[in-house]
């Protein structure tokens, strides 16, 4: 039994990775209809975070529903939003059991979908696949729980750290195959974001190319001043794909109406210092919604972030080649001076990825 549990749900959970990156602002969920070993039913949260993945799943299993096994990545919601809460429907379909992996954070329904399965006599399991949940939902967890989205920050450089020669040559340090796996990347987050320096520098257009998605994650700069091209890639289709500027309330009045007018959306943060702080930044990504983002430098976004702890995951992409000191650093000043301060990550996955390594580090936990 408990194994059949473990196995069931490890299936929801990879229908509700499918979602990530597309949910927003709701967490990605995955759930799978079991009846006498059948599966007949599976579902996971739509783009823009409706339909709710047992809505998709009791749609599929029909009358099939009845007296079978519900398994979901995440408590089931026991509130009124455009639809009645999930809880409801899955006792009005008649399931005889319930497993949930992880309770919902959600203060409206934290618990109160468990009891709505209870009371209506509905046996209800919960903490199967505990971690794996809490992992792939940890962005929505952390929006909901601290106001901030899930970091990941990716890094592409030298065998020496290093992210583009003294004259700013950077394209490109890794081959093809890294570059079309940070596309699959950037797919899985909600936004991709980048500094100012990074912005003026590659021109950069932000977008997943290459994978037909339904929804491209939002693109944002981090740039005090504003002071970015607003005749680039960015600016040029910031009607078709969110441009979102986080930047100082200080920054030039006439460059805010600027990008207001190419259509960007306009963040004021705190600073701290002379610059943004990031955990204002990332406080402001989330109440705009965002529950995961991916963060692809450069090194003083990459340096700011990681001193102040506010990196959950750490993607290093490293080429068989070496730049030396001249070379703009993957990672800026950081104002570390004791071993004992220098933020440590856990090594999670290493592979090859064509001819350059992927080294996947945790912040521990
Ligand atoms: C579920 N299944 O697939 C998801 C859930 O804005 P609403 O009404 O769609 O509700 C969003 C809340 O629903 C969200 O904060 C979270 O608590 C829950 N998300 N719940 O039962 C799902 N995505
Ligand atoms: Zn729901």
């Amino acid at each position: 039994m408990i194994q059949t549990d473990e196995r069931y749900m490890a299936l929801a959970l990879e229908l509700g990775r499918r979602g990530q990156g597309r949910t927003w602002p709701n967490p990605a969920v995955g759930c799978v209809i079991v009846n006498n070993g059948r599966i007949v039913g599976r579902g996971w949260t739509q783009p823009s975070g409706r339909p709710h993945a047992e809505t998709e799943a009791l749609a599929q299993a029909g009358a099939a529903a009845k007296g079978a096994t519900a398994y979901v990545t995440l408590e089931p919601c026991a509130h009124h939003g455009k639809t009645p809460p999930c809880a409801q429907a899955l006792i009005d379909a008649q399931v005889a059991r319930v497993v949930v992996a992880v309770k919902d954070s959600d203060g409206r329904v934290s618990g109160k979908g468990f009891q709505m399965l209870r009371d209506a006599g509905i046996e209800v399991s919960q903490g199967v696949l505990a971690a794996e949940a809490a992992r792939d939902l940890q962005g929505f967890f952390l929006k909901t729980e601290q106001g901030r989205p899930f970091v990941t920050l990716k890094l592409a450089t030298t065998l020496d750290g290093r992210i583009a020669t003294a004259t700013g040559e950077s394209q490109w340090i890794t081959g093809p195959e890294a570059r079309r796996a940070v596309h699959m990347m950037r797919a899985r987050h909600d936004a991709v974001m980048v500094g100012g320096g990074t912005a003026r520098a590659d021109d950069p257009s932000l977008t997943v190319r290459g994978l037909g998605i339904e929804r491209q994650p939002a693109r944002v700069v981090v740039s005090r001043r504003l002071d970015l091209p607003l005749m680039g890639n960015l600016a040029r289709t910031a009607k078709d794909v969110p441009v979102w500027l986080a930047h100082g309330a200080d920054a030039d009045a006439e460059l805010v109406r600027a990008w207001e007018g190419v259509g960007a959306r306009l963040l004021p943060c705190d600073l701290e210092g002379v610059h943004l702080a990031p955990s204002s930044v990332l406080q402001a990504l989330g109440a705009a919604g965002l529950t995961r983002v991916f963060c692809e430098g450069g090194g003083a976004l990459a340096a700011s972030l990681l001193a102040a702890d506010l990196v959950d995951e750490l993607l290093v992409f490293g080429a068989g080649r070496v730049i030396g000191a001249e070379g703009y650093p993957g990672v800026g000043a950081m104002g570390v001076e004791r071993l004992a301060d220098a933020p440590g990550f856990e090594l999670a996955d290493l592979r090859r990825v064509g001819a350059d390594v992927l080294s996947t580090w945790r912040r521990p936990t």
